[in-house]
């Protein structure tokens, strides 16, 4: 049995996922609407996987016998600069998402939830992984001053991005 503290925290974090989802949908519009369809798939694959981690939370109060609250979800940007900047806000993002899940962590412990704080793990190693990839993205486009081809490049690769389903 999940206590309040912990239900209310990882509810708090259901939001945060679904507003990662919609924040990365909406990277997906602008990089289309720049004519970037390689970096348009990359977020839309990211914006499901985002859906996922939601669900995953979902799934796991409702097996814990809690009680899930959805919250508001508020209201994306809808322009992100260059495709720097955008990979850069991105990865600012997801350093917020690892704050925010190490302290979910920080607060299984307190409270002696071993079950949270191992389910947690999983998030920990994605976010490693998250920010790990987001700076390999950002370093290939910051060699756009160098080559000016760096961006299609770029966007070819991210197109190769495999869909979840
Ligand atoms: Fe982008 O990561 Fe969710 O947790």
């Amino acid at each position: 049995m999940l206590k309040e503290k912990m239900q209310e925290a990882l509810n708090e974090q259901i939001n945060k996922e679904m507003y990662s989802s919609y924040l990365y949908l909406a990277m997906s519009a602008y990089s289309s609407s720049a004519g970037l369809p390689g970096f348009a798939h990359w977020f839309r694959v990211q914006a499901e996987e985002e859906n996922m981690h939601a669900m995953r939370l979902f799934d796991y109060i409702n097996d814990q016998d809690g009680r899930v609250k959805l919250k508001e979800i508020k209201e994306p940007p809808m322009d992100f600069g260059t495709a720097v900047e955008m990979f850069q806000q991105t990865l600012e993002h997801e350093q917020f998402i690892t704050r925010s899940i190490n302290e979910l962590v920080e607060l299984a412990n307190a409270e002696k939830d071993d079950t949270t704080a191992s389910f947690l793990q999983w998030y920990v190693e994605e976010q490693e992984e998250e920010e790990e990839n987001d700076k390999e993205i950002i370093a290939k486009l910051r060699g756009v001053d160098k080559n000016e081809y760096v961006i299609p490049s770029v966007d070819q690769e991210l197109a190769k991005r495999p869909s979840l389903r």
